[in-house]
């Protein structure tokens, strides 16, 4: 079967991620959107945090998949269009194929680049599942390309990255998503449930750093995008939750008064000021079945962990 790899215009992406991190640094609260934390460094920075013994929602997640896998399936249903949202080095999915076995896998990320080699190397261990890579920015806009099947569309967006929109964004994009699933489609999602303070403040400020240098490395990602002059070491970073809002919130701090320059703009940073780079949403099992039925689909099942960490649902379109 062949792979097919294709990059949404390039030239027009970049010239809107100039105007929007203008927008974020300009701003009385300055914020840079979490989707510039993933470079290259940023993407294997994140795949670092998920070893770490504090972030526990990959292997919690992967521990409901190796348990529940045949009855996930059962509910999902054999031979879907398996698109797998944000799919990184494909690995995830990839797990759940022997269970799933789509009768496409495309695999939707920022970079086809990542994506392809990705899938090169997926090919030779499944040569019978058709695979299709699509480099795109889907959190704002998504439309399917005809070369994706259009019947029995599963949406695979595992790893509770819904939790980096607010609920009313999270709400807009399960929204799209739905109109994209086609005859008898749904998605297969994972939430990150709410929990105590303790546990998520040290799942998003880890002893050895390594989320400290995953959030300070967006600073050389937009020192590199647009020409800024960002000091790294003349940063901090802050990861913690704030349960009042129901979220985790990881900012940066100027540990000094710093004039910071990039193409189109300039600030002055005093000490103290902060960027705001992520919010990471922690829901409550029944609001994040709310949420899916808001926004047009019907859970159909759930699966959790003991400790009811972590949540796995299947909801129909
Ligand atoms: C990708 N996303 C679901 C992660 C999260 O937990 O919100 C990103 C992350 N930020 C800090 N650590 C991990």
């Amino acid at each position: 079967m062949d792979i097919s790899c294709t990059q949404e215009r390039p030239r027009a992406a970049n010239a809107h991620v100039a105007d929007e991190l203008h927008a974020g640094l300009a701003a009385p609260e300055a914020w840079i959107s979490p989707k510039f934390l993933y470079d290259a460094l940023g993407s294997k920075l994140f795949e670092a945090i998920c070893e770490l013994p504090e972030y526990y929602p990959t292997r919690t997640e992967a521990a409901i998949f190796a348990r529940h896998g045949a009855e996930i399936a059962r509910s999902a249903g054999l031979g879907t269009t398996l698109v797998d949202l944000g799919a990184g080095n494909c690995a995830k999915a990839a797990s759940l194929f022997p269970l799933l076995q789509p009768a496409q896998y495309v695999a939707v990320d920022i970079s086809a680049e990542f994506l392809c080699d990705a899938l090169v190397r997926l090919r030779q261990r499944f040569p019978n599942i058709a695979m299709e890579g699509l480099g795109m920015d889907f959190s704002n806009r998504f439309e399917l390309p005809p070369q994706v099947r259009a019947e029995r569309r599963l949406f695979f967006y595992p790893g509770s990255s819904i939790g980096n929109f607010t609920p009313e964004e999270a709400q807009g994009f399960l929204r799209r998503l739905r109109l994209q699933c086609g005859p008898d489609g749904g998605v297969l999602i994972g939430i990150d449930l709410a929990k105590d303070k303790a546990t998520l403040d040290a799942a998003y400020d880890d002893a050895l750093g390594v989320t400290a240098a995953f959030n300070l490395n967006v600073l050389r990602h937009v020192n590199h995008l647009v020409g800024a002059d960002f000091d790294i070491r003349a940063w901090r970073h802050h990861g913690f939750y704030h349960a009042a809002r129901g979220r985790v919130e990881m900012h940066l701090e100027a540990v000094r008064r710093q004039e910071v320059r990039w193409k189109g703009g300039a600030r002055v940073f005093e000490a103290g000021d902060c960027i705001h780079t992520e919010n990471s949403y922690k829901y409550q099992q029944a609001d994040a079945i709310a949420l899916l039925e808001r926004s047009g689909f019907e859970a159909t099942r759930v699966w959790t962990d003991p400790q009811r960490w972590f949540a796995v649902i299947h909801a129909q379109a």
